[in-house]
């Protein structure tokens, strides 16, 4: 008589294109899975190999930023995971290379947003008042414009609708004086390694979100950490100040969707073959590029 099958992990919480679930004592898995949004909407159609490279993107920023931060990762090899992975959907084979077994942490209640560049949220509100989260900005800056620095520019964790940019006196009320000294001082150093290291290598990394928690009483990196869903990568050759940068992996999507009669609401369009293709080939070559590594290498290949 065989031993019933356990039952899946229970489902913590679930994002647009990942999963969270409880794996135990002081365990969760995150699941990152090939689903891609844009325009706010999940197409129908996965990205091959999205998952892995966002995984193995964070694992080789994890063991880069060691001397900088602990983090919470515990395992990546569903050897490790426990029974429940296995009833998950797909299987172990499913998870291999897009999952990671983490310690659970106290998260900080703020986004920990760092930029190198002038966009997104933050120009909107350069435009309008001459400031980045409040804080003064030189005059005369344009659309995508290298900051003087980099600069740690936290948000709110909006339960509903969308994040809202605070500055460090907001933060500071929110997490503590100690903890968002040490999240800006920790995140700023952690994005100049990448910035220069993906731009040495034809990326540059606009702006980043780092997700941070405590975990035995110390600051750790959590989640993903930056990937081009957690940043805005764009060509080192393309993104002129005044210029309206490509994003160097979700662009041939952009483009294509922004060409056909699509109102932006649910249901996207069908993706043709080319569009999924070509997607998958730049996260692919984001990963390699800058990690270099192969994503052949990885789990799950
Ligand atoms: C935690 N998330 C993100 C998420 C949906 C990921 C909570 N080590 C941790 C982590 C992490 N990482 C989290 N909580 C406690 N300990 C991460 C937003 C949401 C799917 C995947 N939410």
């Amino acid at each position: 008589m065989t031993d019933p099958a356990p039952p899946p992990l229970p489902l913590v919480s679930s994002g647009k294109v990942r999963e969270l679930y409880d794996a135990g004592e002081d365990r969760l898995l995150m699941v990152a899975s090939d689903r891609i949004s844009a325009f706010d909407v999940v197409m129908a159609e996965p990205i091959p190999d999205k998952g892995r490279v966002l995984t193995a993107m964070t694992v080789f920023w994890l063991e880069d930023l060691a001397d900088l931060a602990p983090n919470h990762l515990v395992s990546v090899d569903p050897a490790d995971y426990p029974a429940g992975a296995t009833a998950l959907p797909g299987g172990l084979d499913e998870l291999a290379g897009r999952s990671m077994l983490v310690r659970r942490a106290e998260m900080l209640d703020i986004e920990c947003i760092v930029r190198g560049y002038l966009a997104g949220s933050a120009y909107k509100e350069y435009e309008r008042s001459g400031t980045v989260h409040g804080m003064p900005m030189p005059t005369g800056l344009v659309h995508a414009a290298r900051l003087p620095e980099p600069i740690f520019t936290p948000s709110t964790k909006a339960t509903e609708g969308h994040d809202l940019n605070i500055g460090m006196a907001e933060a500071v009320d929110l997490v503590g004086r100690e903890a968002a000294e040490q999240a800006a001082e920790l995140c700023l150093a952690a994005y100049e390694r990448a910035a220069r290291r993906a731009e040495e290598h034809g990326i540059v990394i606009c702006d980043t979100k780092f997700e941070l928690g405590f975990i035995d009483g110390k600051l750790a990196l959590c989640d993903e950490v930056l990937t081009p869903d957690s940043s805005r990568f764009w060509p080192a050759d393309d993104c002129a100040p005044g210029s309206n940068p490509p994003s160097f992996d979700k662009q041939p999507l952009r483009d294509w969707l922004e060409a056909q009669p699509w109102d932006k609401a649910p249901p996207p369009p069908p993706l043709p073959p080319e569009v999924v293709d070509a997607t998958s080939t730049r996260y692919v070559d984001a990963y390699e590029r800058v990690c270099g590594r192969k994503l052949a290498d990885w789990f799950g290949a």
